[in-house]
């Protein structure tokens, strides 16, 4: 891992991150770490799993996706990563009094329209509400763990709000080396590469990788940065990232659309442009497919209420 001297901008808190220093990075494609931008909100003294577990039975519970990284395994494997959907308010409790402290517990990014109410307690700061088009998701749970990917099309700010979030964010320039899934899936912003197969224990886990199976990543230019409570990270489109969160933690993350004039011509772009067509070539092929599942239910819910018939 070679990291890049002097990548990374620093600001601290809020009124030195105006929004002509932000159009400066979205222009330059920089990554920054602004230090306390959040640090007056109210979440990041209250929102311990127990307060929020209760925010949430009294203002409405959602269903959400969860994740859990296999130990061992060299590759991702959606499929294997997948959990089934639960409520979170089941989830928050799991991560009351873990029976392992080591446990992951993984929400990999809820609508924030869907829990409005926590942004009473951690309402949006004046640079995000003068952008266009921003919206919110949450990530959060215990030992966090992702897969590393790249935002096809737009601009992210990570707000930490509760525990410690290791980053490790890569340029554009380096995503050959990062094993990414073939431009032609739809996985085609993300990594194959199990970050976190080795060393669980540590925090940041900078060797969770294995260095036989992928010597280029190992060897790629990175920055690795570890964001507390209050601090929010600039994550400029097309930038590849993996993250670990240590004990509770949650992440309220924003995203805007990239201006045009912000993208630069770099391998995720390529991939990005490639999948438009693609997408709209795959999907006259599953019309026919969809209509012979739907054919194929339908006949299949006919044959067992035929079943049920007395003879
Ligand atoms: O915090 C995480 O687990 C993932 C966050 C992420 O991918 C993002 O901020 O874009
Ligand atoms: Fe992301």
């Amino acid at each position: 891992m070679k990291q890049i001297k002097n990548a990374l901008a620093l600001h601290q808190g809020d009124s030195s991150f105006t929004p002509r220093e932000l159009d400066k990075h979205l222009s330059n494609g920089q990554p920054v770490i602004i230090r306390g931008l959040n640090k007056g909100a109210r979440a990041i003294g209250c929102w311990t799993p127990e307060y929020f577990f209760d925010m949430i039975k009294k203002n409405g519970d959602v269903i959400s996706p969860r994740r859990l990284t296999p130990v061992g395994s060299q590759k991702i494997n959606f499929k294997d990563i997948t959990l089934a959907p639960q409520p979170i308010s089941e989830i928050v409790a799991d991560c009351i009094d873990p029976e392992d402290p080591d446990k992951e517990i993984y929400v990999p990014g809820i609508r924030m329209r869907n829990l409005q109410y926590m942004e009473q307690d951690a309402p949006r700061t004046s640079l995000l509400r003068d952008i266009a088009g921003v919206y919110g998701e949450v990530f959060m749970g215990r030992n966090t763990q992702c897969v590393a990917h790249f935002h096809r099309d737009s601009q992210a700010l990570l707000c930490q709000m509760q525990g410690r979030k290791h980053v490790r964010l890569y340029p554009p320039s380096q995503l050959n080396k990062l094993s990414p899934f073939s431009a032609f899936t739809k996985y085609f912003n993300r990594s194959k590469i199990n970050y976190f197969q080795h060393n669980r224990q540590d925090f940041p886990n900078t060797r969770g990788i294995d260095p036989h199976r992928y010597p280029d990543a190992v060897r790629a230019q990175c920055i690795d940065v570890v964001v507390e409570p209050g601090d929010a990270l600039f994550i400029p489109i097309h930038w590849t990232h993996v993250t670990q969160g240590k004990d509770w933690n949650v992440s309220m993350v924003y995203f805007w659309r990239a201006r045009l004039r912000d993208w630069k011509v770099n391998g995720p772009a390529i991939r990005t442009l490639m999948s438009y067509p693609i997408k709209t070539l795959r999907f006259p092929f599953s019309i026919p497919a969809r209509l012979y599942t739907l054919f194929r239910l339908a006949l299949l819910s006919k044959q067992s209420r035929t079943a049920k018939m007395p003879k």
